[in-house]
């Protein structure tokens, strides 16, 4: 009936190309009867759905959109049954290739099934909308795998099975983007576990700490309305019986220069718009506070509030956060006094007063309300910020600061003052969640970072923020990858592996010693006539040989990341990870009559202390402190404990860059899943054996299962046994040396039985004590 060319050769080209992409292996002639749908490629990211008609030469025939077209064979991917279109985990797919699986996921998207699964992965695509999949039906539905569909419920409730069933801590990584919906993920798991755990205030207190970090930590970027400016590892911790007793929260790296500096169209900390909108007018008068745009660090960017936001109402769920999480009031009213302080210093004004540019504060509004609201003296506060003590012997020389560096110890000090009152806060927080005597060690860890960013211009706080990225996708490759195919390897497994991309190289171009972006830079920072400049000439002479660096002109360079190629300016990298501290502000603090600020001072001045770095991070070098150093090693201290912990990830995607409902884009899906490497997880959990056991535990788990007795068997021998009376088909597991590896889904069935079984048994235990009573 079709016009085809039955030349040999071309039919085998077509093959060769179907057979490749197919797990089926169909032949050419099924292909053309079936008029089988076929992906057609126009470019990298634009693929259209077609049916084969006729192949000649290179070339096929394709039906498609109702028009016939002639496409290069080369040009044609399989695409699915459409019975497979909307398939929650994508290695159900006959033909795994980037347009089936972008399909799926829009397919999906479209009817509101924001999440699918990747094998062991869950890829979250961003509503921008709210979705009704949230709830006490939707928790209800989840608990304990009654619903079984893709979703965060579900991530979590693995978690906590797990953590009840081995005994181990787990871990919920998740990752994505900056506004690919890493956060509101994060907040849907804790809402689960708080749920499943919850019955006692704990629950409630957890769920009341978002509110409170987000107006701290969040703000209004280009990217993201409400995006995270720190890390933030949250433990939520259980019983033995696997109630809630209590939480922890780590964070990493407040982003602070945002205090003081922002880019146009962005927003510096939500609380300052929401302390201003939404203060008393007691608490107004108190800290003599006026509206947003009277205050130089927020009217800077011009942009003072977010569309669909309201400040006002921000701060009244704020303090209602404060109450529930159990901040008392004074504690309150000192932390927004502090933020007056910050933003009161950011209107002080200097005068220059001889020709050496040296300067005197101009005494106004600014610094009398900050010192008054410090407990310090007005004269004390503006001496602090216009001269330098420097200690000679026994004599101090004050020296008069030039404009540019009064500047920078006012804007140091406002930028330390909020670093330190955040670092407060957390450990309040931390105090009215601890667990006490509950505390068990049990815990499920649930990790949301900063997401991956690439301005128009990108300074120190994108480097160490891509840096963490790098990390957390190597701790996913490792897991998903690595250490997947090592294990089934050392276990005997006939295994070939799958080629998966690495970023290792580019770890390497931050880590590696001496030569390595961060020890350079501590290098440079430590030489003090070292400009940004000659930092960027440094990392060009030493680094240019890594093929994921590239120097460029005037002081910047190129990182080639996994996600994608980000240029770095080099001006202010090396006074920020210098982070200097201004002892004349720190002494000033020392001495104020507020409690709060003196505390400051004694954490800022802890700070610059050297940290005790692990001996199997730095070796013996010399003890720096700087902030990239001070971050790699928490970024370790991190890594270290999630390895400890058993990981579940979950990849946040955005599915647009205008943070718009309903909107799915080809091409920025494509690359987030291109630079995860989602096609290769699938690829990789669709061959292999995701569910694995010890011979013992798997013998001791389901032994008792068994109709024979097996008391003097070997526990290989009991485990091949149950396998048996399950009827558990031998291509759906692999025998190792030491494990049992199975292919997933095996475990259900199995797992069933043995509830099954122990509920038999507890009721006739139940009925046999009803006898003897
Ligand atoms: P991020 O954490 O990944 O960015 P967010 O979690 O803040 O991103 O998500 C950005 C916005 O997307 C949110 O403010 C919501 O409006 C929307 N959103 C995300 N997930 C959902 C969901 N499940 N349902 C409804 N709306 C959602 V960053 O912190 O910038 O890396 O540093
Ligand atoms: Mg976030």
């Amino acid at each position: 009936e079709d016009d085809i060319s039955r030349s040999p050769e071309n039919l085998s080209n077509f093959a060769v190309k179907f057979n490749n992409n197919s797990r089926l292996g169909e032949s050419v002639d099924f292909v053309l009867r079936q008029k089988l749908r076929v992906w057609c490629r126009f470019s990298d990211t634009c693929w259209e759905l077609g049916h084969v008609q006729s192949l000649s030469g290179q070339n096929a025939k394709i039906l498609s959109n109702g028009k016939i077209s002639t496409v290069a064979v080369e040009s044609l991917l399989p695409a699915n049954p459409d019975i497979l279109d909307g398939t929650e985990d994508l290695i159900n797919l006959s033909y795994l290739n980037e347009p089936s699986l972008l399909h799926s996921l829009k397919c999906r998207y479209t009817d509101d099934n924001i999440y699918t699964k990747a094998g062991p992965v869950l890829v979250a695509v961003n509503p921008f909308k709210k979705v009704h999949l949230y709830g006490n039906d939707f928790l209800e539905a989840y608990n304990h795998r009654r619903l079984g569909s893709p979703h965060t419920y579900a991530v979590a409730d693995a978690a906590f099975s797990e953590l009840m069933r081995d005994g181990v801590n787990q871990s919920i990584i998740i990752s994505g983007e900056s506004g690919a919906g890493k956060t509101e993920t994060a907040k849907i798991a804790m809402q689960y576990l708080a749920a499943l755990g919850g019955g006692s205030g704990i629950a409630l207190k957890i769920m009341h700490t978002n509110p409170i970090l987000e107006a701290f930590g969040n703000a209004k970027t280009s990217r993201n309305d409400n995006s995270s400016r720190f890390g933030k590892l949250f433990e939520m911790q259980f019983s033995m019986t696997g109630s809630l007793c209590g939480a922890k929260i780590q964070t990493f790296l407040l982003e602070k220069s945002r205090v003081v500096q922002h880019v146009k169209g962005e927003r510096s900390y939500h609380i300052f718009y929401q302390l201003c909108a939404g203060a008393s007018l007691d608490l107004k008068d108190k800290l003599n506070l006026k509206s947003s745009h009277e205050y130089d660090y927020l009217k800077q960017s011009d942009c003072l509030s977010i569309s669909d936001v309201d400040d006002a109402q921000m701060f009244q769920m704020l303090m209602k956060a404060f109450d529930n999480v159990g901040i008392c009031k004074e504690d309150q009213e000192n932390a927004f006094a502090a933020l007056a302080v910050v933003l009161w210093l950011g209107n002080v004004k200097f005068e220059v007063i001889d020709n050496e540019n040296h300067v005197q504060v101009i005494p106004a509004e600014g610094v009398t309300t900050a010192a008054k609201l410090m407990g310090c003296e007005i004269d004390e506060l503006m001496l602090a910020l216009s001269t330098h003590t420097i200690q000679a012997g026994n004599d101090s020389i004050v020296q008069r600061l030039t404009l540019q560096q009064a500047i920078d110890t006012r804007d140091a000090l406002a930028k330390s003052i909020y670093a330190s009152l955040f670092e407060w806060l957390v450990e309040q927080v931390n105090i009215s969640l601890e667990a006490g005597k509950r505390h068990t060690g049990r815990c499920i860890n649930i990790l949301d970072i900063f997401g991956f960013e690439s301005f128009h211009n990108n300074s120190f706080e994108q480097f160490c923020i891509n840096y963490t990225n790098e990390r957390l996708q190597q701790h996913f490759i490792r897991h998903l990858f690595k250490l997947e195919q090592e294990e089934y390897t050392q276990d005997g497994i006939d295994w070939s592996n799958v080629d998966f991309i690495d970023n290792t190289e580019c770890l390497n171009l931050f880590e590696k010693k001496p030569l390595g972006l961060l020890s350079l830079l501590d290098e440079e920072s430590n030489f003090p006539k070292a400009t940004d400049l000659t930092l960027a000439v440094k990392f060009q002479q030493h680094l240019s040989s890594n093929p994921c660096f590239k120097g460029e002109i005037d002081g910047a360079f190129k990182i080639r990341h996994y996600a994608g190629e980000v240029l770095y300016d080099t001006s202010r990298f090396l006074e920020k990870n210098r982070d200097p501290i201004y002892s004349d502000t720190v002494q000033l603090l020392q001495i104020c009559s507020c409690k709060l600020f003196q505390s400051f001072a004694s954490r800022m001045l802890n700070q610059s202390k050297p940290l005790t770095i692990p001996h199997w991070l730095n070796g013996t070098d010399s003890q720096k402190h700087s902030v990239g150093t001070k971050f790699k090693a928490q970024l370790f201290r991190l890594m270290q404990r999630l390895e400890s912990t058993t990981p579940h990830f979950i990849r946040c995607i955005k599915p647009n860059s205008k943070q718009l409902p309903g909107m799915f884009e080809n091409d920025i899906v494509l690359e987030q899943l291109r630079c995860c490497g989602v096609l290769e997880v699938v690829r990789i959990s669709r061959s292999g054996y995701p569910t694995r056991f010890t011979h013992q535990h798997f013998a001791q788990r389901y032994g008792f299962l068994l109709l024979r007795d097996v008391d003097f068997l070997d526990p290989l021998s009991v485990s091949i046994s149950i396998l048996y009376q399950f009827h558990i088909l031998p291509e759906m597991y692999q025998v190792g040396y030491t494990k049992l590896f199975f292919r997933s889904g095996q475990i259900v069935a199995l797992e069933n039985a043995r509830k099954r079984t122990i509920e038999k048994i507890v009721w006739i235990q139940k009925q046999y004590r009803g006898l003897q009573v």
